[in-house]
């Protein structure tokens, strides 16, 4: 029996998907590959990297208990920001050269209503912050210390969130100062988050400390609306990891969405823009070190993932097969 199906016929032997809500029970032990599933039940939560799997199940719980797609996501993302241990978001993140961590997120609704905040220091929810923008204000993007001043007027408490683990690998990198972004090199990362409820609505969102020893002032693509995330709701939504330099060249969460707009599956969407950014940046200096991935998922709840490297993962969550790890397809090896 193929992992996938034995997969399913555990999952059917328990109670996962018995009703819409009934359960999104973890299944972390067997990492599946992506396959376009027709049989996935609505609602469906689909999250970057491993650190999704927890996200995944706090969001499901919030829907659950009736609350609006926008806090799902906001509840989902939170616990990655307040995790040390995830040292690419939020609390815990590694800093930039000048040894600060600054934060990057963005929140985006049915309505096509988004919110982001970028290179925010001292706050420890980005994504809380971003909603507020979205519900509070009449812009879409606030950032430094405009966004910082706004949070805290919001009620947020400034912090410190340079753990003394991070601040330790920082000083080591500082030994040699070796000025190279560094991106997806381990397994856990930005985190993107994109829900399509029962009824077909869909949120997203996105939150991340970007790439450890940046430039301080650097933005990546986590908080733009198109690159690292973007969703039109008569369609579906994409959201992005990796190198966010790449992803903002060529606008890549909004094409994907365009590409299923025009009929593609959300994997083969994915793929294509993978691609491209491929033959973007075949012969550009960030090849050695580029890796990018995105995840979607279409008004249907079909979903789907690819990247250009190896290694990339997804938490997906649905009704019918509970919470589980899943590796897309990708171009080739870290050796290729
Ligand atoms: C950035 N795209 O700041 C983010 C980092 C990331 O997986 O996604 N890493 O460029």
């Amino acid at each position: 029996m193929s992992g996938r199906r034995k997969f399913i016929k555990t999952a059917a032997l328990g109670s996962v998907g018995l009703s819409t809500f009934s359960a999104c029970a973890t299944q972390a032990a067997e990492v599946l590959k992506t396959t376009a599933d027709k049989t996935i039940k609505k609602p469906v939560i689909i999250s970057t990297w491993n650190h999704g799997l927890a996200a995944n199940q706090a969001a499901w719980d919030t829907l659950k208990n009736g609350e609006s797609g926008l806090s799902a996501i906001e509840t989902g993302l939170k616990i990655s920001e307040a995790d040390p241990k995830v040292r690419s978001v939020g609390y815990g993140g590694l800093p930039d050269r000048e040894g600060k961590v600054t934060l990057d997120a963005c929140i985006m609704d049915k309505n096509s209503d988004c919110g982001s905040v970028s290179f925010l220091q001292g706050i420890k929810h980005p994504i809380s912050v971003a909603r507020k923008v979205l519900e509070k204000t009449p812009h879409v993007m606030l950032t430094g210390k405009g966004a910082l001043n706004f949070a805290l007027s919001q009620g947020f408490k400034e912090e410190n969130l340079l753990t003394p683990e991070s601040e330790k690998a920082w000083k080591n990198w500082l030994e040699k100062s070796k000025y190279q972004p560094v991106i997806n090199i381990e397994n856990h990362d930005t985190i993107s988050m994109l829900l399509v409820d029962s009824d077909g609505n869909l949120t997203g969102g996105c939150t991340t400390s970007g790439a450890a020893w940046k430039m301080h002032g650097r933005v990546g693509d986590s908080p733009i609306i198109g690159a690292g995330l973007f969703l039109d709701n008569e369609v579906g939504g994409a959201a992005a990891t990796g190198l966010g330099e790449a992803v903002i060249r060529t606008a890549g969460s909004a094409m994907v969405v365009e590409l299923m707009r025009q009929g593609k599956s959300p994997n083969e969407a994915c793929k294509i823009i993978v691609e491209r950014i491929y033959n973007k940046h075949k012969n550009h200096k960030d090849m050695p070190h580029l890796q990018v991935g995105f995840i979607a998922v279409n008004k249907q709840g079909e979903y789907g993932g690819y990247s250009l490297r190896s290694g990339f993962n997804f938490a997906v969550c649905d009704a019918k097969n509970g919470n589980r790890m899943e590796k897309p397809d990708f171009k080739m090896t870290w050796k290729d």
